[in-house]
């Protein structure tokens, strides 16, 4: 690995703010590509920040303070990701379901859907049903997204596309689906139009979605 990624690699790790946002600036003033940046210095820790947890070598603070690092070096990337398209591509209503507080990979989708073009309307974390239903009838979104990291809260996907169809409010949106435990069949499997593994692949699927 590069040897400013693989410091801002161990920022991360080390849940170093100033180091991830200096080592962010060196990736840059090296001529790093941001994406590249973002995914092998800044994924690539918080991956291995994941391991460390599953040993049992990292617990909660760790990991919390790895994702401020993380969001900080971000921050800085944010401009140049959002750079990459041309404008106005449809409106999407985005959220982490109910229950679950993770939104490193939600920013970084929503983030990338707006350089994309996308209105977006961001309702946070841990976004209740009701939420989303009463997004959908204010904001009248082309697409409703919704992350989810946990396998138990993954369920509150399929809660809030039945919450859309009892609303009547099922064929007016596109629905996608994405975040760690998610796949494709279970996609499918709860009625959503589309999945996707990222977030380059998630403006794709929207644009697609948007198309369709
Ligand atoms: Co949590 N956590 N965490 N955590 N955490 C995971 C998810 C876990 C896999 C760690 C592990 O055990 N290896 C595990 C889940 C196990 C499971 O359910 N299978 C776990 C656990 C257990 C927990 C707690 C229960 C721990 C506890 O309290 N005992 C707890 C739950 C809290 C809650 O939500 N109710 C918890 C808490 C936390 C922190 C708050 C400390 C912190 C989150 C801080 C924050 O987000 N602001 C945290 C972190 C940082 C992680 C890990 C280490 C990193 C997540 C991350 O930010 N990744 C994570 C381990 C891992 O993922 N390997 C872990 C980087 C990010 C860019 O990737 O979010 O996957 P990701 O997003 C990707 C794709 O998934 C996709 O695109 C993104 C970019 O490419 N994507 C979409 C995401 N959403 C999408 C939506 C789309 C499309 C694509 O369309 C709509």
């Amino acid at each position: 690995m590069d040897e400013t990624l693989k410091s801002l690699f161990d920022a991360i790790l080390d849940g170093d703010v100033e180091g991830a946002k200096s080592n962010v600036q060196n990736a840059l003033g090296a001529q790093l590509n941001p994406i590249t940046i973002l995914n092998e210095g800044m994924i690539a820790a918080m991956r291995e920040v994941g391991s460390r947890f599953e040993a049992g070598e990292y617990f909660v603070p760790e990991m919390l303070i790895s994702a401020r690092a993380m969001q900080s070096g971000m921050a800085i990337l944010k401009p140049l990701l959002q750079q990459t398209d041309i404008k106005s591509s449809g409106k999407i209503v985005i959220g982490t379901v109910k229950g679950d507080l993770h939104d490193i990979g939600k920013n970084l989708v929503a983030l990338m859907l707006e350089g994309a073009g996308f209105e977006v309307k961001d309702l946070g974390v841990d976004v209740p049903v009701e939420k989303f239903i009463q997004a959908v009838q204010e904001e009248k979104p082309d697409i409703v997204a919704m992350s989810a990291l946990l396998t138990t809260t993954m369920q509150m996907m399929k809660q809030t596309v039945e919450a859309l169809t009892a609303a009547g409010l099922r064929d007016k949106v596109k629905i996608m689906v994405g975040g760690a435990p998610v796949t494709e069949a279970f996609a499918s499997e709860i009625g959503a139009d589309g999945f996707s593994q990222d977030a380059s692949r998630a403006v794709s699927l929207a644009k697609s979605l948007v198309a369709a």
